[in-house]
Order: structure tokens, then sequence, then C-alpha cells
């Protein structure tokens, strides 16, 4: 498993951290998330044969998250 960070400095609530949690999780090769609010950072363990850390990007962005790596 390889893990990456995001820095999502929009990340203000738990409602937030839900909605990118399980959206990051049902992505295909998306093993692991973890929601950091204190750091505004978002750690993901991913499977590099399925998904590369720029669709982990697209998807954060895609649901209203300025991302930060
Ligand atoms: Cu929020």
């Amino acid at each position: 498993m390889d893990t990456t960070v995001f820095n999502v400095p929009s990340l203000s609530c738990s409602i937030c951290s839900n909605k990118i949690q399980e959206g990051l999780k049902s992505m295909n090769g998306v093993q692991d998330v973890s929601v950091d609010m204190k750091s505004q950072t978002v750690t993901i363990g991913y499977d590099a044969s399925n998904i590369q850390p720029a669709d982990i990007r697209k998807t954060i962005s895609s649901m209203g998250y300025e991302v930060i790596q």
C-alpha cells in the first residue's frame, strides 16, 4: 500500500470529514482514508496499480474542497 497526504484547508468540520471519507472510500483502489481536522490533512492509503494520487486529488476537488499538496 502506498500513502499520500493532501492538505485541504477548507476542511472545517465533521460533516466535511465524513463526506471526504465516504467519497474516497468508494473509489476503487483506495484502501484507507484518515482525516485529521486539526492539521486539515487527509492521508490516503491506496493501491498504485489501481489508482494514482492525481485521481484522488480530483475527487476531493470535485466534492468542492481545494487541495494543496
Ligand atoms: Cu464542514
